[in-house]
Formats: structure tokens, sequence, C-alpha cells
């Protein structure tokens, strides 16, 4: 048998219902949308990845809609007919053709590592040099914009024992009115539970400076990009000065902007997104400079459906330096999902699937019924 082929590559664009609204500092979530990806193979093996963002173009710079059409305009003419197998010199050839676009690049790049495992009968982590763990931590995300439906929330989620860590978004009020709600949270939950705090970059450096203070007098364990994502040299200023570490999330994009900010000293952490890099392959790159610098890792979210946080979970499963585990709980915000088996939560963790590939099966029924028409 020779060498297998890309035939076809299909995106369809499905929108899924959220389990209430997610409120972030630059939009509410009351549905996510998610661009998947099906890479048919002249084998008949057929891999798939997801491209999502958050809010349409309110916090990355590619659209549900825009990935779909750089895809069936750009990408699949350039990728039919190539040899399937090798990731490395599919994304070569496409970053050689196709500027930036890396939440694009990490959906087809998944699905080239999903096409690939399941025609050496392997998981992804294992054609990533292999797993570490086959579960990861998982916090959970408070983000209802009400205090006293938060401290329910995570009340219900400890007693039941799915989590025991918490992220608070802020950043949508006065920075008295946050800091007010977030520690009324904290203070609540107790000292045993983790809280950590996203600002999505709403702050000043100034506010930042006096509201990290509130924040880490009032016990929180951890905060995420406070400023906006440009200001480097800012976020090296704040990670000096606090004790509570400080995370780098949309700063630390691409594999270049992990070096820079490793040379700045721009953040104790480094939030990992396979969207924001352009692939799995760019994550263990960018891990490699954190374990270089000594900088803590956390495995984040564009809050993905199933395939995308699969996806995730399979490289990020690869890393020494998960010190601050994972927010991987994308497919937990959906009321349904697409794949035919759905991913198992439980004592705070996530259980990577561990069939071939990503280890997953879309459900096309249900593709269709969430397909946008
Ligand atoms: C972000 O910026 O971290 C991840 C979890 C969540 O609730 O929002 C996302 C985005
Ligand atoms: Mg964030």
């Amino acid at each position: 048998m020779g060498e297998a082929f890309i035939e076809r590559i299909e995106a369809v664009i499905v929108d899924l219902p959220t389990i209430r609204p997610h409120l972030l500092s630059m939009a509410v979530m009351r549905k996510q949308t998610m661009v998947i990806v099906r890479l048919f193979c002249s084998d008949g093996i057929e891999g798939l990845g997801e491209a999502t963002t958050i809010g349409g173009l309110s916090y990355g710079d590619e659209s549900p809609e825009g990935m779909k059409l750089t895809i069936d305009t750009y990408v699949a003419p350039l990728l039919q007919g190539k040899p399937a197998g090798s990731a490395n010199a599919l994304m070569a050839l496409l970053n050689y053709h196709i500027q930036g676009n890396y939440f694009v690049k990490s959906a087809l790049e998944t699905a080239v590592l999903d096409a690939q495992g399941k025609r050496l009968g392997v998981p992804v982590a294992a054609l990533l040099g292999g797993a570490i763990t086959q579960t990861l931590p998982v916090l959970w995300t408070l983000a209802s914009g009400d205090t006293t439906k938060d401290i329910q929330e995570a009340q219900n989620l400890i007693s039941s024992g799915r989590h025991h860590t918490f992220k608070l978004k802020i950043g949508r009020n006065a920075p008295k009115t946050d800091i007010a709600h977030v520690s009324a949270i904290k203070a609540t939950l107790g000292s045993d539970i983790k809280v950590t705090v996203d600002v999505n970059q709403a702050w000043s450096e100034g506010v930042a400076k006096q509201g990290i203070a509130q924040l880490q007098e009032a016990g929180i364990d951890l905060i995420e990009q406070p400023i906006i994502k440009s200001n480097f040299e800012g976020l090296a200023r704040l990670t000096h000065y606090f004790r509570v570490p400080i995370m780098a999330d949309e700063a630390a994009g691409t594999v270049a902007d992990a070096f820079k900010l490793a040379k700045l000293g721009g953040g104790s952490v480094f939030a990992l997104k396979i969207a924001k890099s352009g692939g799995l392959i760019n994550i263990q790159k960018q891990a490699a400079i954190a374990l270089g610098a000594g900088i803590s890792l956390y495995g984040g979210t564009m809050l993905e459906g199933t395939i995308g946080t699969v996806a995730s979970a399979q490289v990020f499963s690869t890393l020494p330096n998960l010190d601050w585990g994972t927010e991987l709980f994308g497919p937990l915000l959906l009321t349904d999902d697409i794949v035919k088996k759905r991913v198992t939560y439980a004592n705070g963790g996530l259980e990577i699937p561990q069939g071939p590939g990503l280890g997953l099966e879309l459900d096309l029924n249900q593709v269709e019924k969430y397909k946008r028409k």
C-alpha cells in the first residue's frame, strides 16, 4: 500500500448552546460556535480538528465565518493531493503560503495528527513523544456575572467532587465592584479552594497595580492577563513587583511571543492554547522555552468543544511543567455535543481518551442538527 494522501477537506460551522451565559470582560457567550475540520485521506481515514474562538471577533482576530472561508478557499486547495502522514511537512507548507491564521492552522494540524494516529493505531500524544499522564486536573470558571449564583455553582461543584479550583472572570465592571465580587467568593470558599482571576486585558498598568495588591491581600492564587497583551514590559514589571504569580495568556500567543516574554520575565506562568500557537507541535516548543526559563505552565482553553479540548489534552499530557493544571472544561459549558461519546470528568480531572488519534468519533446526526444552515 502506497503512502496516503489528502483527498478532501471539509469545514463545517456548528453552533452549540451553553448551559448558562458566560461573561468575559469583552463578550457575553450565550452559545459556542466551532468550525469542525474533516480531513479525508485516500486510505479511507478521516482526521478531525476544531477551530474555535470566543465571542466572534471580540477575543481573537479570526472569526468562525472567516476561518471556514480561509479553509475552503486557501487551505483545502493547497493541501489536496499532498502526502497525509507528516504534520511537520504540511505545516511548513501552510506556513510558507499562509500568514497568521493560527486558529485555522491548529485545527488543520489536529486533523492531520488525528488521522496519522488512527493510521498507526496510537493516541496523538504518542506521536508527540508520549503522555506523562492519562488524566489532567481541570478547574471551572465562574462567570455567571452574579456573586450569589457563582458561590452556589462553586459549592455544588465542590460537593459533587467535579472541581476544586475556580477561575473568576473580571474586568467588565469597575475594579472596586469586581474586587468585592472576587473577595466575597474567596472568603466563602475558604483557604483550601484555589481561586484565580482572569482580567482579560481590561486594566491599565496603573489600575492593575492597585487591583492586584487588593487581590493578593484577599488571598487570590494567580492573576491572569491583567493588562493589554501588547504591554510585555508592563507584564514583566507586575511579575517582579507582586508575590502572587502573574500569568500571561493573550500575550503568550505564538512561539516568538513566548520567547520574548521569557527574555523579559513577563509572567511567571504561561497559559498555553493550541489555537493561539497554531497547533499542538508549537505548544511543545513554547513549553520548551518556558522550561528553560523556569516558567510554569497552565493548559488553557479557547472554550473549545470536545475535539479541540481533547486535542489540547493530548499535547498537555506530554508536558512535564504543567504546574497550574488546566482549564479544559469547554465541553462542560455546552448542553450537547457532536461526538458519539462525550469525555469523562471526575475527581477534579479530565480522563483523556486513549483510542487511536484523538480517540473520538463524530456523530453525524448531531452535526446535522447543530450545523449552521
Ligand atoms: C481566557 O481568556 O482564558 C478560558 C476560560 C474561560 O472561562 O474563558 C477562557 C478565555
Ligand atoms: Mg485568559
